[in-house]
């Protein structure tokens, strides 16, 4: 088999990364694998080897290894690989990673064997991997890991040192399309967003009820110390104010925190009633804006407002530009049942669901010429296809275009720029929403105004296997075990514009419950009646969920 020899592979793993025989089986999950970081070392570097693999059999594109739990504890990490157009890791290669991960040390080598042949990958092509990590301060031990495996199977990496996923997403990709994207630097990143975003917001700052001011909750995590890298070269076009920049990582904070909890986070400062507030999670990759009013009470905006914000503005654009385009919004189960009503009646535009992780978002989303897909969490971005870009320049360059239709392709152009499209991108999300909150001259209780959410609420119960639960339909309905869904009818059926659905979580042991109904109370109740049937129908663990007292 070539110049590799893959004894190093199996030397590598038995010296410095062992797999301790005791450890269970895990799984490449939904965002990668995750997991306490003390239980990650063989992980990171078998994926190391798998990153390696996996770029040989592209003949040498770059594909990336971002080390990092996202909006989880500060205990944990995880890794997640970046596939050659910046996507989320191929779905036969989740199973390949799987079982790459749960073999012993004794068998890695044939492992890896069978994986070249299986996969016909030519070992002597070349093989670039892309480094990534959070600022977790067990993220640079691992990233170690990772590279013991590139250099195992003699293939070249590049380290980004602490970077937000996206950006590593953006990296992987400008580089695989020769700069077509933009510049694969951290300079070529910020300097690609900003540049478009001063030119979108033009000399005025400010803007009817837009203030040009915000608070900014970075998780204490990489998103803070990126911003502060936009801020010195947004030289200020946006005042962002950086707070929640150097506690313990997704303590009591960022986008995860806020949007579970619907309270703002600790850590921001006094601040007057009404302020606008940005909540990112530990690797950058969701967003939520949330603000106090004089009442003081909390308002969350999340990723279904951005969705419908950003959708309004783009199809606004596209009319003023005078061409025909087919927007599409992608959103999850989880999206509030007003939000779905608002697209469908109100911007009367095109609505799929589709389940819960982002790829599947992404990849319904790309079949429309401008896919615009978030959860409810606020993890989203928005694609264009070729022939939808190729259309705009049309008009910005065509004699025939009249100067409104330049005008706004050339906005629309712009906004393109803003975007990150391989990946939901918090600071890239943020930029686009300020661009247009500042265009339309609103503050977030204008943006607030534009329909209400139905009151909703997310619970999580323990069961001895929540792989009893099996779900269809994006999730919606649930096929296993026999007749829950029928008892589920039964109890929404009870509760005016009631909705509920159950699924298996798949990055935590427990199975998560979502109910909506109209009435905030009845809410409580709903959750609480379907969390019972869940705990009864699968065993539940600890203690039994209860029906709220005034209901009873
Ligand atoms: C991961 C997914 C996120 C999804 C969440 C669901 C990515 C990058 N992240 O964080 O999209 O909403 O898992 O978690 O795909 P759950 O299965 O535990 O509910
Ligand atoms: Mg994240």
């Amino acid at each position: 088999m070539s110049s590799v020899n893959l004894r190093t592979v199996y030397a590598f793993a038995r010296e410095m990364h062992s797999k301790n025989a005791n450890i269970g089986p895990i799984q490449y999950g939904t965002a990668g694998f995750r997991t306490l970081h003390d239980r990650l070392e063989y992980v990171m570097y078998r994926m190391g080897l798998l990153a390696t693999l996996r770029s040989r059999s592209f003949s040498g594109s770059a594909i990336g290894v971002m080390i990092t739990a996202s909006h989880n504890p500060e205990s944990d990490n995880g890794v997640k690989l970046i596939d050659p157009m910046g996507e989320m890791l191929e779905k036969s290669w989740e199973d390949i990673a799987t079982d790459l991960v749960n073999v012993s040390d004794d068998d890695l080598e044939a492992e890896v064997t069978k994986i070249v042949k299986c996969q016909e990958i030519d070992m002597n092509a070349n093989a670039n991997v892309y480094i990534g990590w959070d600022t977790r301060y067990h993220s640079p031990v691992l990233s170690r890991a990772v590279m013991n495996g590139v250099i195992a199977l003699k293939g070249n990496m590049k380290e980004y040192g602490i970077v937000t996923t996206p950006m590593l997403h953006y990296f992987v990709y400008s580089h695989n399309v020769k700069g077509a994207y933009g510049v694969p630097t951290e300079a070529g990143y910020i300097n690609k967003l900003v540049t478009a975003f001063k030119q979108l917001r033009g000399d005025n700052y400010e803007n009817g009820n837009y203030k040009n001011h915000l608070l900014f909750d970075g998780a204490n995590g990489v998103g803070s110390l990126k911003m502060l890298a936009f801020n010195r070269k947004l030289e200020g076009a946006l005042q962002c104010v950086v707070c929640n920049s150097n506690g313990k990582i997704n303590y009591e904070c960022g986008a995860d925190f806020v949007k579970t909890n619907q309270k703002p986070p600790t850590g921001l400062p006094i601040a007057p009633a009404n302020t606008r507030c940005v909540s990112v999670d530990g690797d950058a990759d969701r967003v939520v804006y949330f603000f106090i009013d004089e009442d003081g009470k909390f308002h969350l905006l999340d990723g279904d407002r951005i969705a419908t914000l950003i959708a309004s503005y783009l199809m606004k654009l596209v009319s003023e530009c005078g061409v025909k385009l087919n927007l599409g919004i992608v959103q999850t189960a989880y999206a509030n049942g007003a939000s779905t009503d608002y697209i469908k009646n109100e911007l009367n535009v095109n609505v799929a669901c589709t389940p819960t992780g982002v790829k599947h978002l992404h990849h319904k989303a790309i079949e429309y010429d401008i896919g615009v897909y978030f959860e409810a969490n606020g993890h989203g971005t928005v694609v264009f296809n070729q022939q939808t870009k190729d259309l705009i320049s049309k008009t910005l360059n065509s004699d025939d275009s009249t100067d409104d239709q330049k005008q706004a392709s050339n906005d629309l152009i712009l906004a393109i720029d803003i975007i990150n499209e391989t990946v939901g991108d918090a600071i890239s999300d943020m930029l686009l929403v300020e661009t247009i909150l500042h265009s339309k001259g609103w503050d977030l209780k204008d943006w607030l105004a534009t329909y209400d959410d139905l009151p909703n609420l997310q619970q999580k119960v323990k069961v001895k296997d929540r792989n009893v639960f099996e779900t269809t339909d994006a999730k919606r309905v649930c096929v296993k075990p026999e007749g829950m869904q029928d008892q589920i009818n039964m109890l929404v059926k009870k509760y005016k514009r009631g909705r509920a659905f159950v699924r298996p979580s798949g990055t935590e042991d427990v199975v998560r419950v979502y109910a909506e109904a109209a009435d905030a109370e009845d809410v409580k109740c709903l959750a609480a009646e379907i969390s019972m049937l869940v705990y009864d129908m699968a065993n539940g663990v600890g203690e039994r969920p209860v029906i709220p007292q005034q209901k009873l």
